[in-house]
């Protein structure tokens, strides 16, 4: 059986990434409304499978996080999402928690769901093709938060999936997403992760978590999208991996940032300024975006059979470019050079 270790290692290999397209229907149903289409089932099929089928996508992802919906769907003719992607050598995973909820006793705050019955979940999720899973908490900054109540609560519900992800061989994505919401500066946001990082390895460590066998994916440290400072990609390079080198431990073979709400060339350049900036680090450096991978996929698609290449062409010129920026060697002049 292949390690947990090396599934991790596999999906970041070769700068590598992952695709989020993990929309639950909520959130499915407000990128389709930004383009006029109808949020019911065949047209989120379609669309999953115009991404899917992209020719060359391969080369830069290494593992697409799905929905519980996505991962029981197939192509119109029949194939199912999950083998047609591994047959192309890109692990399927499967989002598992259930959503963040109000944290009770701290208004503003929120604690991730989703350990009920997750044990018989994740079996199921293994036998439909499954390798890794993804969790996601939400951190907010702002008065007197994140509290420590805040950050405890979510990383002991993250170490108990991760512990149980382990257990049925597979590969947990921690996510502790310290969002970008609100006016904080550069600092609050190191700050605030740094706190969320030391209570996240703290709990994975306590619930006995084996750090070679999970991926972290957490925020960049940027300022706050209401900030009047904004860093520039160097500045949020450098305080990222700064921050990274004191809070992640050296075991961990990936992390794959999201992307946040950052359009897709800030993205894409910010990752990239990290790996050319910096070298010799312990881990991998790579992404797993959601809309930084989408939005012009999207946009080109628009619900349209005829407009499917246009989408697919879209998608795969951002893979290629978060590719670029895994090894440190994307420049903006790409965009259009290859588009
Ligand atoms: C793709 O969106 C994911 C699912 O969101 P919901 O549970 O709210 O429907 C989301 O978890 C995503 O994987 C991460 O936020 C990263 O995506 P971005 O767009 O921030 O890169």
């Amino acid at each position: 059986m292949t390690s947990l270790n090396q599934i991790a290692e596999s999906i970041v290999a070769d700068n590598k990434g992952i695709l989020a397209a993990d929309e639950s229907t909520p959130t499915i149903g407000k990128r389709f409304a930004g383009i006029d289409v109808e949020n019911v089932e065949d047209n989120r099929r379609a669309y999953r499978e115009m991404l899917f089928t992209t020719n060359g996508a391969e080369e830069h992802i290494g593992g697409v996080i799905l929905f519980d919906e996505t991962l029981r769907q197939s192509t119109a003719d029949g194939t199912r999402f999950a083998d047609l992607l591994s047959s192309n050598g890109v692990h399927p995973g499967i989002k598992v928690d259930m959503g963040a909820k109000p944290l009770a006793g701290a208004p503003g705050e929120t604690v991730t769901e989703g350990l009920d019955g997750l044990r018989d979940r994740l079996a199921e999720y293994a036998e439909l093709g499954a390798k890794f899973a993804k969790w996601r908490a939400v951190i907010t900054i702002g008065d007197g938060m994140p509290s420590d109540y805040c950050l405890d609560a979510n990383a002991h519900a993250l170490a108990r999936y991760s512990a149980l992800c382990q257990e049925a061989g597979i590969v947990p994505i921690v996510e502790p997403e310290v969002l970008m919401d609100g006016d904080h500066s550069l600092e609050d946001c190191m700050e605030a992760t740094r706190r969320a990082h030391a209570a996240q390895f703290a709990a994975l460590e306590m619930q006995r978590v084996a750090l070679d066998g999970i991926l972290l994916k957490p925020n960049m440290v940027v300022a706050g999208q209401g900030c009047a400072t904004q860093p520039s990609h160097d500045e949020v390079a450098d305080a990222t991996v700064a921050l990274f080198k004191e809070s992640v431990p050296a075991e961990v073979p990936g992390i794959v940032f999201l992307s946040g709400g950052q359009s897709e060339e800030e993205a894409t350049a910010n990752l990239n300024a990290m790996n050319a900036r910096h070298s010799d680090l312990p881990w991998k450096l790579s992404f797993s975006y959601g809309r930084a991978l989408q939005q012009a996929a999207l946009k080109a698609w628009v619900g349209e059979d005829a407009n499917m290449d246009a989408g697919r062409a879209a998608y795969a010129h951002r893979a290629r470019m978060n590719s670029l920026a895994c090894a440190g060697t994307y420049s903006a002049e790409l965009e259009t050079a290859n588009a």
